[in-house]
Parts: C-alpha cells; sequence; structure tokens
C-alpha cells in the first residue's frame, strides 16, 4: 500500500543530530549543505526523509517514531551496534569507501559485511517503499545505499527514483576488484536517473554496466534487457553560497578572524587546512611540505604559522586510527624542530567547529590547502571562496578534487608530486594581492549561481525529463 509522501529523501543519515535533555532524546537540524537544498522541496512537497538518527538501537527496540522539523516529516530507520559495523563500518567505509577513491588505502572485503549491507540497504527500500505516495519521486543518496533502487523498484514499480553518489565512481579495472560487482551494479540501474559528481563518474558507470552486465550504453544512457532506460549524468554539487557569504560578512565573524589572527601571534600568513581526518584527504602530505618548505628555509615559522583543523571521524575504523597517529606525530615532529615556546609552527585542532568559527577560520587563511589524494567535489574549497568576500586569499587544490573542474582559477597541483605542491603552496603564499584578488572574483562569480539549491533543482529536473521521455 502506497504511503502519502510525493518526494522521498533516502539518505544514511537524518538532518539531524540528536540532543539528549531529561525528558529523553530530541533532535536538531544539523548544518549541511543537502538539508539547505532540499528543506525547501520537502516542505513543499510534504516530503519524507528516511535516514539513521545517528543513535544504535538494541534490536528489540523499535525506531523512534517518525517527526516533524521545519515543515519535513523524518522517518527514522533503526540500526544496531552490530549492523553499524559490519553495514557502515564494514562494507560502506572499509570496502567501497577506499576503493571508489583509486584505492589509496586497500580496501577490504569480507562476506558478512555484504550480507549485512544488503540487509540493511532491503530495510531502507522498506520503509520508503511504505511512505512513499503513488508515482512519488524518491531521491537515493550516496555509496552506503547503492541496492536501494533496485530494490524500491521491485516493490514499487510506479515510484520515479534517481540516485547521487557523492563520492568518486571509479573506472573499470578497480571496480571489477568489488565482489558484488553486479549485485552493485544492478541496484544502481533500478533508478532512472544515477547522478555522479564528475563526467568521468557517468561514463565509468555505463562503460561498466557494458563490461560486467553485458549491456550497450549509448550516448548518456543504457537501455535495459526489459526496455527502461537509465540515465546517467554529472551533476557536480555545491554549498549554501548565500549563507557562508552571510556568515562571513558577519561583524562578530570579522571580529573573530582578527582575534585568531592575533592569537596566532600575528603571523605574515596563515595556511589552513579543514578536513575531515580521512586518508583521502592528503593531511599527512600536507604537512611533510610544509615541513619540507620550514627545512629549506623557504618559509620561516612563526612568520608563516598553519592550522589543521581535522574533525574527528570514523574512530573505531583501524585505517583511520592508524592515520591520525601518523598525523600526529608529524604535527609533533614540526612543532618539536620549528616551534617556540608559545609559539607553535603548525595548530593541529582534533575538533568539530560551528560554521560560525569555520566562516572566521576561513576569513582568517591567507592560502587555504585542499590537497585530497582523491574527492568527489570537496565542499571545504567552495566554502573558502564564498568566505572570501573581501576577495584576498589564495586556494591550493587537488586537480583529483571535483571541485578542481569548476575552480579553475585555484593553484591547481598534483598531491602526488610533493614538489610540485610546493611551488604551487610558495605561489600562492607570495601571490600579489591584485593577481589573487583577480582568481578569487571569478571563483566567487561561478559559485554565486552553481550553488546547491541549483544543483538539487537540476537534478531534479533531470530525473523528472526521464520519465517522461521513456
Ligand atoms: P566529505 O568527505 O565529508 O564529503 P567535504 O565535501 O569537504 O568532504 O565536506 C565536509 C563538510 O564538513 C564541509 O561542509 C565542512 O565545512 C564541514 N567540516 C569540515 N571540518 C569541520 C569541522 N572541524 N567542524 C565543522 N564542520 C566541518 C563527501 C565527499 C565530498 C563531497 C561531499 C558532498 O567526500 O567529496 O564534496 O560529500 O557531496
Amino acid at each position: 500500500m502506497a504511503g502519502s509522501s510525493s518526494f522521498v529523501v533516502v539518505a544514511n543519515r537524518l538532518p539531524v543530530d540528536q540532543v539528549n535533555t531529561p525528558e529523553g532524546p530530541t533532535y536538531r537540524r544539523s548544518p549541511g549543505g543537502l538539508v539547505t537544498a532540499l528543506q525547501p522541496v520537502l516542505a513543499q512537497h510534504k516530503g519524507t526523509w528516511i535516514g539513521w538518527t545517528g543513535a544504535t538501537t538494541k534490536h528489540e527496540d523499535r525506531a523512534p517514531e517518525a517527526f516533524e522539523l521545519d515543515g519535513m516529516e523524518l522517518y527514522p530507520v533503526p540500526l544496531s551496534p552490530s549492523e553499524m559495523e559490519r553495514y557502515y563500518e564494514g562494507f560502506s567505509n572499509s570496502s567501497l569507501w577506499p576503493l571508489y577513491h583509486d584505492a589509496v588505502e586497500q580496501p577490504v572485503y569480507k562476506r558478512r559485511w555484504w550480507e549485512e549491507y544488503r540487509r540493511v540497504n532491503q530495510r531502507f527500500a522498506d520503509a520508503t517503499a511504505k511512505v512513499a505516495a503513488q508515482n512519488a519521486t524518491v531521491w537515493v543518496q550516496d555509496y552506503q545505499l547503492q541496492l536501494v533502487p533496485a530494490m524500491l523498484r521491485e516493490q514499487r514499480p510506479d515510484l520515479r527514483i534517481g540516485f547521487f553518489l557523492h563520492i568518486p565512481f571509479p573506472p573499470v579495472e578497480l571496480f571489477n576488484q568489488l565482489p558484488r560487482r553486479a549485485e552493485v551494479l544492478k541496484g544502481l540501474l533500478g533508478a532512472d536517473l544515477v547522478g555522479f559528481q564528475r563526467p568521468l563518474g557517468a561514463h565509468n558507470f555505463l562503460q561498466l554496466t557494458r563490461h560486467v552486465l553485458g549491456l550497450r550504453p549509448r550516448g548518456d544512457s543504457v537501455e535495459l534487457p526489459d526496455g527502461r532506460t537509465v540515465v546517467a549524468g554529472a551533476f557536480p554539487i555545491s554549498i549554501d553560497f548565500a549563507e557562508m557569504q552571510n556568515l562571513a560578512q558577519n561583524p562578530e565573524v570579522i571580529q573573530r578572524s582578527e582575534e585568531i589572527r592575533s592569537e596566532l601571534g600575528n603571523p605574515r600568513s596563515v595556511i589552513l587546512g579543514v578536513d575531515r581526518l580521512d586518508y583521502t584527504k592528503g593531511i599527512e602530505r600536507r604537512l611533510k611540505i610544509f615541513r619540507e618548505l620550514l627545512t629549506e628555509k623557504r618559509l620561516t615559522a612563526p612568520e608563516v604559522v598553519m592550522v589543521q583543523v581535522a574533525t574527528p571521524s570514523r574512530e573505531r575504523i583501524e585505517q583511520y586510527q592508524s592515520l591520525r597517529v601518523k598525523v600526529e606525530r608529524e604535527v609533533g615532529r614540526i612543532n618539536g624542530e620549528y616551534g617556540r615556546v608559545g609559539q607553535a609552527a603548525v595548530h593541529y585542532l582534533h575538533q568539530s567547529y560551528s560554521r560560525t568559527e569555520l566562516a572566521a577560520l576561513y576569513r582568517a587563511a591567507d592560502v587555504m590547502m585542499v590537497t585530497p589524494l582523491r574527492d568527489g567535489m570537496n565542499l571545504v574549497a567552495k566554502e573558502y571562496v564564498a568566505a572570501r568576500v573581501d576577495n584576498a586569499g589564495a586556494l591550493v587544490l587537488s586537480e583529483f578534487a571535483g571541485a578542481a573542474a569548476e575552480l579553475r582559477q585555484a593553484f591547481l597541483c598534483n598531491p602526488h608530486d610533493l614538489d610540485g605542491v610546493k611551488e604551487s603552496l610558495m605561489r600562492a603564499v607570495t601571490i600579489d594581492p591584485t593577481d589573487a584578488a583577480r582568481r578569487m572574483r571569478t571563483m566567487r562569480r561561478h559559485l554565486r549561481t552553481h550553488d546547491v539549491q541549483a544543483w538539487a533543482e537540476s537534478f531534479l529536473t533531470a530525473l523528472d525529463r526521464t520519465g517522461r521521455t521513456a
């Protein structure tokens, strides 16, 4: 039986943080571009967002009831600690995540992880089948839920289903490693439209339907044996430009950014990195580069300081624990060699921050370093540009981040080529303000119109069209 929502978003996480009060847990909307872009669409269509609350529950407990927040109906899907371990930390983040990021860390495959991934995907699909109205539009998000489109179509062929992958989609040679590659592809092919960050992702996907399933992709689509057509395309995600720009113009944020500079000892240059503590982000190499430049005396501390914010992430996974050890060892080494009493060369912050503090940090940074080894898009690069309402600051950006396709005026670099990154960083540190302003203005102009609202609209328009032409 169909439900009553004509628009449904399905994502691993609900856009909320749990707050514990004496009366029990309540939820507060979490910051994030995706919810900013989708909330108006959900509110307008009596829409529902299906996802996990972020707190594991025992099997015998029921999931919290659905609740309303800012005009959106939120429908929790329960996850037990062992499901969390196998579906999320296991198959999603120890098999798929490294594999889809060029295997920069060795992917691990375990059969019981796959079983749990399938079971949890089925639970999300069942929940969606229950709440979606007849002929509703459903938008499934990201690599944790790649089987949901086909599972959902099986129960509800009336639905229009879109899928968007936030991370890169690997080429044939890499994807072929995946033990359950055919099932994953068939899962995605349940959608009418499969969206990627870059055209290469769509291309890889279509090629794989040929190599693994023997289908015949043509142009941007592929026809299935049952006559249905699946379209693949690039929809580069973006940020809520207005939100970041407004924050950066706020007098309190401006004052805070000045305070940050003075707390850092009023250096000539502040170099900033803001990343989840993830091995795809290239944090270790970035620190090494900074150390080498100090050793070579091309930079001197504390005239130039580095601030590295590394948000705690996936802390129960071994590869993340060992990354933390390596990063912290390197920070210690740099400060041991180049710091002075009360004057660190690298300020390392393994913490989460509010949007306001992030905006102040962006404004305080002369050079922003975004140097992932592979990244679907990278929103930090875009947020930095949005925050530079003063047209100052320089961005050093990896060619391997999706954002590099749009932010062409950044100092683009290959993060594997340490000498090349050093050159880019030196150019950014010594940039002439007129050149910096010219680059920043162009990038800002682009992002002003290519924001997350435009992203959601372009995906949903394309999804709508796929249904009509079929
Ligand atoms: P992530 O890998 O998480 O996202 P990113 O795109 O940079 O990477 O987004 C991180 C977000 O977290 C940014 O909005 C940033 O402001 C915020 N953040 C980072 N550090 C923080 C801190 N210490 N405190 C508070 N907030 C912090 C995945 C993909 C990316 C893709 C996005 C969206 O890996 O490639 O761009 O999804 O599709």
